[in-house]
């Protein structure tokens, strides 16, 4: 299929393609895709007017009715996932088969937010006064604002979206500027859902706006947009974050990852193999769940190492359309030129790095192609404490469980971490309170791919949000503690008197 036979499939007209200043290209060949119209600044006071006028109507519809509204969202998914999917794969460059995986992971968190709009529960509470009942109640908060990166660049979406409307807020979605093209797709699919759903959709529930960071700032500012969700850098996270706090907003943060996997010695071998692989080089290095580090027991390093650089010989790269291509391009050249300066710098750490270079020969032109590295570090070093968003394992060695633990947790960040192992006791310890402080640890499962039925996040540098599944509804909504007396009397809390 042509570039622009997947443009027109996935919805997108000609004039959401011409005229405006920002120009989209796809990391697969270099080929400007589109001249995209951005929002300004300027146009944001309206956008979140809209969004509060919306929320006045929105809170009122019963839940379960908003769940209709993401059910029929989930119907349009289902009916558009390839040609998402594909567009998806143009836009940022991911194989076909995580292109559509993203679409599912949008499909999948809409069913949850479907049953969810039936099961947003509150507790009652045994009331220490005679006649008296406690309960807590959620209510919607208002407008949501979603800053999503280009790694991801609908599920995350989705994630928040189905969430915030089934909570009973609208949401202003601010994508990346290098995942436009699929932002307004998706948009459109929500917009078939609105149109399918009805009058009580008040206009304004669901605005996209396209642009630069001036965007974030001014939904990071402003006071009527009590939910922020940023997932991106630490350093934009660091920016976004107090400002939201300092007006008393919520941030969501999803920034940072450095995961990691302890291989233990008992550790199925070509489990961890294929597991490595997936996490290290799968989406090219660029989801905040990429594995990044691999701390193996020494008695079996080496065999893992020279298994490792087997499979890492004959990886398949180039066009990420092709069948059998398992990486793609990364984002842009900058990306590539961030990832083989850190190189450099692990080089001059002691660091023998494995693989790691510009790839030009078979693949498309134009593209930021590069072989994934695998580097042997003698230490854990400030190069290896760093995230770089590209294909870098860094593999490391290990004597006792306690030091892997230790290597495990001193990073900076702490979203996603992992161990292979066989041994009960050695799992276990992993997820106690004394082993991995992620907010997401396996065990015999890799450090990306996670389910949306959990929630989602991290602590430390990762902004300690949570977002998907569990209760990460909460996040979107506000507790109410109501305390009703039925009684005929006045009792006081903790015994306390005060005749008149
Ligand atoms: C991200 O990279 O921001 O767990 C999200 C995973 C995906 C989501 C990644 N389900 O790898």
């Amino acid at each position: 299929m042509t570039h622009s036979a997947i443009l027109t499939a996935a919805g997108l007209h000609q004039t959401d393609l011409t005229g405006g200043d920002l120009t989209v290209r796809s990391p697969i060949d270099g080929a400007v895709l589109a001249q995209v119209h951005q929002t300004t600044a300027a146009d944001m006071p309206a956008t979140i007017a809209r969004a509060q006028a919306a929320f006045a109507a929105w809170r009122n519809i019963p839940a379960p009715r908003r769940g209709e509204l993401v059910r029929l969202w989930g119907e349009e998914l289902r009916a558009a996932k390839a040609e998402l999917g594909a567009l998806v794969t143009l836009e940022v460059g991911k194989i076909t088969s995580e292109g559509l995986g993203e679409v599912q992971e949008m499909i999948d968190i809409c069913d949850f937010a479907v049953g969810l709009s039936r099961q947003l529960y509150g507790l009652t509470i045994a009331s220490e006064r005679p006649g008296h009942r406690m309960a807590e109640t959620w209510h919607p908060l208002g407008p949501v604002g979603i800053i999503s990166a280009f790694n991801f660049p609908v599920a995350v979406y989705s994630w928040n979206a189905a969430l915030a409307l089934v909570c009973g807020n609208p949401v202003i979605w601010k994508p990346s500027e290098k995942s436009t093209l699929t932002a307004m797709a998706t948009q459109k699919t929500m917009e078939r859902a609105l149109a399918r759903f009805g009058d009580d959709a008040p206009d304004g529930l669901c605005q996209l706006v396209i642009g630069g960071a001036d965007l974030g700032a001014a939904l990071a500012a402003s006071r009527d947009v009590p939910v922020l969700s940023a997932t991106g850098s630490t350093r934009m996270g660091g920016i976004v974050g107090p400002q939201v706090m300092a007006r008393w907003g919520r941030p969501i943060l999803e920034l940072g990852g450095n995961n990691a996997m302890i291989v233990a010695p008992s550790a199925d071998l070509d489990m961890a193999v294929r597991a490595i692989v997936f996490g290290a080089v799968g989406t090219a290095g660029q989801r905040c769940t990429s594995l990044r580090r691999l701390i193996v027991h020494r008695s079996i390093h080496d065999d893992l190492v020279a298994r490792l650089e087997r499979a890492y010989a004959t990886l398949p790269i180039g066009d990420p359309r092709s069948p059998g291509t398992l990486i793609g391009p990364l984002i842009d050249s900058a990306a590539r030129d961030r990832m083989l300066a850190q190189l450099d710098k692990a080089r001059a750490e002691g660091g023998r790095v494995f693989g790691g270079a510009a790839v030009t020969e078979g693949v498309p032109d134009d593209g930021a192609y590069v072989s994934p590295a695998l580097v042997l570090m003698p230490e854990q070093t400030d190069t290896v404490r760093t995230e770089t968003f590209a294909p870098i394992l860094y593999v490391m060695h290990y004597d006792d469980l306690e030091q892997a633990i230790a290597m495990q947790n001193d990073v900076p960040q702490g979203l996603s971490s992992c161990i292979f192992t066989l041994d009960l006791r050695e799992a276990e310890t992993f997820l106690s309170a004394a082993g991995s402080d992620c907010g997401i640890a396996n065990v015999n499962i890799g450090p990306s791919g996670a389910e949306i039925g959990g929630a989602f996040g991290g602590e430390k540098e990762t902004g300690g949000g949570r977002e998907s599944g569990s209760d990460a509804w909460k996040g979107y909504m506000r507790r109410q503690t109501s305390t009703v007396n039925y009684s005929r009397h006045l009792p006081l809390a903790q015994g306390v008197r005060f005749d008149l």
